[in-house]
């Protein structure tokens, strides 16, 4: 998989990409990850910029369509993408299902919102899919973009050591994970489950199971509704 993320804001981008498991998964080639700063794509070659004042009056500053267009027409010049996603508080909610979908795809796009928004003709005309990641708003774009790239690039096959491990997932089978421990056994006389240390496997995976439904109807019953 390769994913294109377009910024104003590259700095945002570069630490939680490039550490740690999603740097792992860049070393082996598992995804490849390419941040663009909007601002090269700039036809203001003094001071780059990529924005200006919103027709009609209105306060603040919003993107301006040439830049994000050229940004995009060079990339589409050089491959075919499955998605071309921007990062808005009023896109469609960002989910489990939705980044098992987006795992699935070669190439991504992501353009991250900024200002008071974009012109709204590349809404129209360019992006593909309108993506929020919850019901609050952020300064950018640019924390959504890297939240969105997290969920999808640890589901990529060989990213996460233990292959299994994604499907076990709290959320997967709309379950919450159930509680884990480790040594010692005893800390301060706080205790590990019983059952955890007896060795009976069978009965282990039957309290887990037990322990997950019972932490889904206390803390997210939600979730048991759909
Ligand atoms: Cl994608 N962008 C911004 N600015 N705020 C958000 C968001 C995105 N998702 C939730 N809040």
């Amino acid at each position: 998989m390769r994913i294109d993320i377009i910024t104003v804001l590259p700095e945002i981008l570069e630490s939680p990409l490039n550490n740690s498991i999603l740097k792992r998964a860049q070393d082996r080639h598992l995804v490849e990850i390419c941040i663009h700063n909007l601002r090269d794509y700039s036809s203001d070659k003094k001071h780059r910029h990529v924005d200006d004042y919103p027709f009609g009056g209105s306060a603040g500053m919003v993107m301006q369509c040439e830049p994000i267009d050229r940004a995009i027409t060079h990339l589409k010049n050089q491959r075919s993408y499955d998605e071309v996603i921007f990062t808005t508080p009023d896109g469609e909610r960002f989910s489990q299902p939705l980044a098992n979908e987006l795992s699935l795809c070669e190439n991504l796009i992501i353009l991250c919102g900024h200002y008071k928004g974009i012109d709204h003709r590349i809404r129209e005309h360019l992006i593909t899919r309108e993506i929020s990641i919850g019901d609050y708003v952020l300064t950018g774009g640019e924390l959504a973009a890297v939240v969105m790239a997290d969920a999808i690039i640890r589901l990529l096959p060989g990213v996460i050591s233990d292959e299994q491990s994604a499907l076990f997932d709290s959320f997967q089978d709309h379950l919450l994970a159930p509680p884990v421990y480790t040594r010692p056994a005893d800390y301060k006389g706080w205790k590990v489950p019983e059952i955890l240390l007896s060795g009976h496997e069978a009965k282990i995976r039957e309290w887990e199971l037990q322990q997950s439904i019972e932490r889904t109807k206390r803390l997210r019953p939600d979730l048991l509704e759909d």
